[in-house]
């Protein structure tokens, strides 16, 4: 809101002046110039368009399933050695972390999670070609952004154990992670807000890019998944974008799943991309399994994104979910075990970029061993002291909704309190900030919660 208020009303007169359409059909032109369809040719041939198979659009790759450059004569986006083994070390890490933090929850220490297994090199291989200024929009298997970005084991912990430390004070459930320092905006769990929400956050950034000419250009990033891409939100989000120029990265996660509906049954075109290219989104598909190529597709829809004055561009990573869905999940359910068994063996992004990094001899066993027990044992430590911290106060349950509580809030906490208190045996307050004390309505720690 301050951003338009800021700019004043030259910024608002210029968005709702609407252009006047000069269009009217010209004598003897081959092609209609009505308002909605301008560069269309006439034809005698009466025939519907059809997405076919041969159609399909190209996936764009670098590295094959061996971790050998495909085309050794291609343009590609330099990286240092020094950059590789970062990549690799951030998919690892979130890897180890979510096998444990899967077992956590089975053991009943955590209460749900959600593993990214197959899709880490979208996530870190997107988010090492942002900028770290670029405010990014996720859905929930992006933990490798989070990861690249600076989000310490400690942060993941915090909010996975919902600590004192958590910055959403406990009241999200886990995997709903968030950091304004990181320009990362907190997870929501009903699928696709994030989308027209991204788009809003890019039409305020272009704004801004406006403003200041010679700041840094930003671009905003924006993940779903293909389930998210069936709600409306998606087409809402992407044709606010498109019609207002914003500059922003539509990154689709094609796993092939939402949980239990496996793609053949989302949609019958061709995946997620071909609608970009209905929105007039310029639109690329990459191979999800190549770090490689994501890094290079998201480095190249970034330029796009800022160019003429910014636009939306769409990019469609395919991977497979190796995982369940969520721990609350049973996956074999729905799909063959050996389906999931055969893409586990065949590929995925770590496989393969340690592959190409053996190929350039700058990674060995050793250094996978050593890599792997580092990364268990630094996940192992945060784990074990947030597990050992006290949870965000209760009143944290009607704080933060009006800037004073209400009466009817102060009258709920006193119902809570007197639960709470009727029933000793069933609530374990004391891992609370404050214990019960913090439910009274003048509790002297409320200033600092
Ligand atoms: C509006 C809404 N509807 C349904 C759900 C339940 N739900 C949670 S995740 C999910 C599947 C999403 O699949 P996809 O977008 O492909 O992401 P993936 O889990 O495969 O990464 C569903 C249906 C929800 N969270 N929100």
């Amino acid at each position: 809101m301050s951003l338009f208020r800021n700019r004043g009303v030259s910024i608002c007169k210029e968005h709702t002046q609407k252009p006047r359409s000069k269009l009217s059909q010209r004598q003897g032109s081959d092609r209609i110039q009505f308002p909605g369809a301008i560069n269309s040719k006439f034809t005698t041939k009466l025939a519907f368009s059809r997405a076919g198979e041969d159609d399909a659009m190209p996936t764009y790759r670098v590295l094959d399933q061996d971790g050998a450059i495909v085309d050794p004569n291609a343009e590609t986006l330099a990286i240092s050695d020094e950059e590789a083994l970062r990549l690799y070390k951030d998919m690892v890490t979130v890897s180890v972390m979510d096998l444990i933090m899967f077992d956590a929850q089975r053991q009943g220490r955590v209460s749900f999670y959600m593993v990214s297994a197959g899709e880490e090199g979208i996530a870190v291989g997107s988010a090492s070609a942002l900028s770290p200024n670029d405010p990014v929009f996720t859905q929930y298997r992006e933990q490798g952004i989070f990861q690249y970005r600076g989000f310490t084991m400690d942060d993941f912990m915090a909010q996975l154990f919902a600590t004192t430390k958590d910055p959403g004070k406990g009241r999200n459930m886990p995997v709903h992670y968030g950091s304004s320092k990181l320009h990362l905006h907190t997870i929501s769990s009903p699928l696709a807000t994030q989308i027209p929400q991204a788009a809003g956050g890019a039409y305020a950034v272009k704004l801004q890019n406006q403003a200041n000419p010679t700041a840094e250009q930003r671009v905003v990033a924006c993940y779903f998944g293909d389930g998210a891409a069936s709600e409306g939100d998606f087409h809402a989000g992407l044709n606010i974008a498109a019609t207002r120029s914003c500059p922003i990265i539509f990154i689709c996660r094609n796993n092939g799943y939402a949980i239990s509906t496996p793609t053949l049954e989302q949609y019958r075109g061709d995946g997620i991309a071909s609608r970009g290219v209905g929105y007039g989104i310029d639109t690329i598909r990459v191979d999800g399994n190549d770090i490689l190529a994501v890094r290079e597709a998201t480095a190249r829809a970034r330029e796009l994104a800022l160019s003429d004055g910014g636009k939306p561009v769409l990019l469609e990573a395919m991977s497979y979910r190796v995982s369940h869905h969520s721990t609350s999940d049973d996956s074999f359910a729905y799909r063959a075990k050996a389906e999931v068994e055969d893409w586990k063996r065949r590929d995925n992004p770590i496989a393969r970029m340690r592959k190409w990094m053996e190929g350039k001899g700058i990674w060995d066993g050793e250094k996978e061993k050593s890599l792997r027990s580092e990364a268990r044992k630094g996940v192992l430590e945060a784990y074990r002291k947030a597990e050992k911290e006290r949870h965000p106060t209760l009143r944290n349950l009607m704080e933060d909704v009006y800037e004073e509580m209400t009466e009817e809030q102060v009258e709920q906490m006193a119902k809570l309190k007197d639960v709470v208190q009727r029933y000793p045996g069933e609530y374990d307050v004391e891992q609370f900030e404050g214990g019960l004390e913090s439910l009274a309505p003048d509790w002297p720690g409320r200033e600092n919660t």
